[in-house]
């Protein structure tokens, strides 16, 4: 069973169930069940059941491909069974799609039945899954009536793992895949991961770091045999492996002293090293590639474009089916902070549009969701929509870089609803974001999204008990933008903390409100980058000032903010569609939350609200405290209600986050009132 396992089994605990009703209701529906074990290509399916039922109910199933006069499980893939066509309706076979499933409960006075039907293995084992945490967290079965279809093809998720164990930006221990450049011996955990990504849909991974360094090059060629053995574990899931590679492979291999995409010898090394990756993994789903940003090798050096780079490649992959996907996160990393014409935010449009209708077919354009580098408050990124003919996928980034490294309690699902929400007017009114990632707005190909992942081997997974729900929460909207925070919310409390009416009412609300209050008492009104240089957290005013990294808020003593409108600006508002320039273009229609990242404002600037400026900066710093210690109280009234570990744990990164908040507001509380003299108008401690 899971507990005796050594890492929590996160929202697939699978605990028995206690309550007889459900136990009696239950038990012989789960054991008869009709599959045909044989035309099943991912042996997961069965497993998963055998195990599951064993787990909650006691129950060995009996498997048989007849159907039984009695009460039954019926699975099988739409068209296997005769018998289906009775089940299921025409309607409902020709809705679900390739990776969708339905499960329909079926009662009779003589039986019950519940069929749970796809187009394919993958989808057969979503419904698996589906209802087996339906049962788990002791819901009804009858009348049970799902038909889902994931909205996007790519559900992505990427590792920044190094093959020495180290993770980038991982805040929760070391890699979970590598440790001294080879797998780590924990196959287990790696089933177990495989598990809980698929539970959610997550149908792709990327298994190593976008900074490709010397040793991660080469799982492409010397170490592949690491490449193939995770593509193995993956694939029992549904999951196809991807691996993030170096643009330099030929040169770094020592074969070859260059990497430009149009010379013949470096096609043909290519053309050899993917030719094997697919003997080897015939199903491999391709390439990452950072290419020409922060220091990383690109086409750029060999005077050829991002598409010439990016095609050079996704041709090769074509004929395997493989998918290339390029990321956009390329700006000038060695800026002069004097230069005020540069504008970092306004890079990936002006190099990527032009490329728009240039990239072959299976290439993607991957995009972070806002224009500079996930920083708890950005603006969209124009780009996104921004280019009909180009596939795009939506990069978010899961492991808390900026917002509080797992040791704040930051849930971001409210923040990326808003930019699903988001519209761009690509199209005119209602060309949101999640249209444009679901492939629906432009037409496009391949679509979706990709993330950064927050795992490491901490026991918790995540280094905070409740990160756990943010990659739970990233894989329901990758496979649904529609469903509110608020739902996916309460169902992963309840499949990780249990159905308790007081523990979900408190966990909702720190959970949903986490993301503003954290926003609260760090940089305010989108400026960002308020944060120590190098390692991202706590607080540092000046952090990126001075830097060469084009991050800047450009405070003096009288005004602060930048001014990028197009009438006296860096003119990044252009980049958006009509009715977004024009919102942002002005201080009168720009979103007060995003109001320093548009424009220079005066301390004494008044905002809606009738406060300052600076009175906003002050209050909301001293809330921002209150709210958390608020919260920690909270947390400390469910003492009892939940198991003694998790409730310590979670309790001591609260308390951490209280110090840490109250560091903050300090911080940047006294800068501002250092740097303008004006005191706050409720006479409170500022030093
Ligand atoms: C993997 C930021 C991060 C880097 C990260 C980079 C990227 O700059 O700080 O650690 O590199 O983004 O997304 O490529």
């Amino acid at each position: 069973m899971n507990t005796a396992k050594s890492y929590d089994p996160c929202w697939l605990r699978f605990q028995p169930i206690k309550d007889k009703q459900i136990i009696d209701k239950y038990s012989s529906l789960c054991s008869k069940i009709v599959l045909d074990e044989n035309s099943l290509n991912l042996k997961a399916i069965s497993n998963e059941l055998n195990d599951g039922l064993k787990n909650l109910l006691s129950v060995t199933p009996d498997f048989t491909d007849t159907l039984p006069g009695s009460d039954a499980i019926i699975l099988g893939k739409i068209g296997q069974f005769s018998f289906m066509d009775d089940l299921l309706e025409s309607h409902e076979q020709e809705s679900i799609n390739t990776e969708g499933f339905i499960i329909k409960s079926i009662c009779s006075a003589a039986h019950k039945r519940l069929v749970i039907s796809a187009k394919s293995d993958k989808g057969l084992l979503y419904g698996v899954f589906r209802f087996l945490l339906h049962l788990s967290i002791e819901e009804n079965l009858e009348n049970l009536y799902i038909l889902e279809n994931p909205r996007s093809e790519l559900r992505m998720i990427n590792h920044w793992d190094n093959l020495d164990g180290s993770i980038e930006r991982g805040y929760a221990g070391k890699s979970i895949f590598y440790e001294n450049n080879n797998l780590v011996q924990n196959a287990e955990r790696l089933i177990d991961y495989a598990r809980l990504l698929a539970t959610v849909g997550i149908n792709s991974i990327v298994i190593n770091n976008v900074n490709v360094h010397s040793n991660e090059t080469e799982l492409i060629n010397q170490k592949i045999s690491i490449t193939k053995k995770l593509a193995e574990v993956f694939r029992e899931y549904g999951i196809r492996t991807f691996l993030s590679i170096n643009y330099a492979s030929p040169i770094q291999s020592g074969e070859l002293d260059s990497a430009d995409p149009c010379d013949l010898k470096v096609i043909k090394w290519w053309e050899s090293v993917i030719s094997n990756l697919y003997k080897e993994i015939p199903d491999f789903g391709g390439f990452l590639v950072k290419a020409d940003s922060e220091h990383r090798p690109g086409p750029l050096t060999y005077g050829r474009d991002h598409a010439q780079g990016a095609n050079m490649l996704a041709k090769i992959l074509k004929s395997y089916n493989g998918i290339l996907i390029w990321r956009c996160f390329v700006y000038n990393c060695k800026q002069d902070w004097r230069d005020v014409t540069t504008d970092r935010a306004k890079a990936a449009y002006e190099i990527y549009k032009q490329f728009d209708g240039a990239f072959l077919d299976n290439v993607i354009l991957q995009i972070k969701n806002g224009p500079m580098d996930f920083q708890v408050r950005e603006p969209v990124s124009p780009l996104l929509g921004a280019m009909p003919h180009t596939s795009q996928i939506l990069e978010l980034q899961i492991t808390q870089e900026y917002t509080g490294q797992q040791i704040h309690l930051c849930y971001l699902i409210p923040q990326w609803k808003e930019i699903l929400d988001f519209d761009t007017y690509a199209k005119g009114r209602g060309s949101t974001i999640k249209k444009v990632v679901g492939g629906l707005l432009h037409g496009t190909k391949l679509n979706g999204f990709a993330a950064v992942v927050n795992v490491g081997n901490d026991f918790n997974w995540t280094g905070h008990y409740l990160a756990q729900a943010n990659l739970y929460g990233y894989g329901k909207l990758a496979w649904n933008p529609d469903v509110s925070a608020e739902e996916i919310t309460k169902e992963w409390i309840r499949l990780t903390f249990g159905k308790d009416v007081e523990i979900e009412s408190v966990l909702l609300k720190m959970l949903l409100d986490s993301w503003l209050v954290y926003e609260s008492y760090t940089s305010p009104l989108g400026l960002g980058w308020m944060v120590t240089l190098g390692s991202h957290y706590g607080p540092s005013v000046d952090g990126y000032e001075y830097s060469p990294w084009g991050t800047y808020h450009r405070a003096d003593n009288k005004m602060i903010g930048i001014d990028r409108t197009s009438s006296g600006g860096t003119g990044f508002t252009k980049q958006y569609f009509k009715e977004n320039e024009n919102a942002y273009e002005y201080q009168t229609s720009c979103p007060e939350e995003l109001i320093l990242f548009f424009h220079r404002l005066s301390y004494t600037h008044k905002l809606k609200s009738g406060k300052t400026l600076i009175q906003h900066i002050y209050d909301t710093h001293f809330e921002g405290v209150q709210k958390v210690k608020d919260m920690k109280a909270k947390w400390e009234s469910l003492k009892g209600k939940i198991d003694e570990h998790r409730f310590e744990h979670i309790l001591a990164r609260l308390t951490a986050q209280e110090e840490h908040a109250k560091e903050w507001c300090d911080v940047i509380n006294s800068y501002f009132y250092r740097k303008t003299g004006i005191s706050d108008v409720n006479g409170r401690n500022i030093y």
